[in-house]
């Protein structure tokens, strides 16, 4: 086809290639959950429904695009990391970035009923997304044990936080103070000593996070079959062997998680 004399305008578009060889990491938050969470009466300071919702979103984006690797989510985020190797898209930050945002964006929004039984939902949210690469492995071990200290931090906090609101009936200013200055140790010890929690007895997806994995699973299915000799059909059961995206609550800053699956990381990624 000829080319027309609108074509040059092409030539405005920036080159946005992701370097080859190197993790590509997408994360997502969503947009002011702040407000959010509070129209929507998340619980304090963890909703399952939101939690899960989150996850039910994320394992939808590991199985309609290609080639990530692993995911990792906590709060209003998820981290998903594309395959070293992978030639999506031919790299483009632009189309990893707003694939992954809006097939969550989407999610989110089809799967609320499913988490979210008589809370309606009383606006459409919204999802920020940015991009980062990481050139060697022990550069993206360290990323996700960065979110999963975050989601620790965070975590601690805001029970003791809520505790002192809801259960000793301080302002959230004077909780505020209470807790200023202290130490995760102190944190644990009101807890321990106020309320009679101990934090490492909380739940591990609010501890530690979700983690999504592919994992092979074997399925067992009844499937009628004709033999080629005999007149009527026969039920056997066969069993087929396929990858799901799999959630794990467990600790992924300490080497034993990356030694239990070593494929995650391996070199053909
Ligand atoms: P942003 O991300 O700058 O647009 O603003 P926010 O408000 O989304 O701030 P961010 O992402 O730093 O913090 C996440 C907010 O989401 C935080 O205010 C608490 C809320 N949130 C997330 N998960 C839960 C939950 O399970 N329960 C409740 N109550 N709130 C949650
Ligand atoms: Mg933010
Ligand atoms: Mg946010
Ligand atoms: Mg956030």
């Amino acid at each position: 086809m000829a080319k027309s004399k609108f074509e040059y305008v092409r030539d405005f578009e920036t080159d946005d290639t992701c370097l080859p060889n190197c993790w590509i990491v997408v994360r997502l938050d969503g947009r002011n959950f702040h407000r959010f969470a509070e129209q929507h009466e998340f619980k304090k300071p963890n909703d399952d429904r939101a939690l899960h919702l989150m996850t039910k979103c994320a394992q939808t984006v590991m199985q309609e695009l290609e080639d990530i690797a692993i995911a990792y989510g906590q709060s209003d985020e998820y981290s998903f990391v594309f395959k070293k190797k992978s030639k999506w898209f031919k790299r483009r930050a632009s189309k990893f970035m707003t694939h992954v945002v809006s097939q969550f964006a989407s999610s989110y929004v089809f799967y609320w009923k499913d988490y979210f039984k008589d809370q309606q939902l009383l606006y459409p949210p919204g999802f920020d997304g940015r991009i980062v690469l990481y050139p060697s492995n022990q550069n993206l071990k360290d990323y996700l044990s960065w979110r999963q200290a975050d989601c620790h931090i965070n975590n601690l906090y805001n029970t003791v936080f809520w505790m002192l609101v809801q259960r000793s009936g301080l302002t959230p200013v004077q909780a505020q103070d209470r807790l200023q200055g202290t130490l995760a140790g102190d944190k644990n010890e009101i807890l321990f000593s106020e309320f009679n929690i101990n934090y490492n007895n909380e739940p591990l997806m609010y501890r530690k996070g979700t983690v999504l994995i592919w994992q092979k699973v074997n399925e067992v299915m009844t499937k009628k079959i004709k033999l080629p000799k005999e007149s009527e059909e026969k039920e056997v059961e066969v069993t087929r062997t396929r990858t799901k995206v799999v959630p794990l609550h467990c600790d992924i800053i300490g080497e034993q998680f990356w030694e239990e699956y070593p494929e995650i990381l391996a070199e053909d990624s």
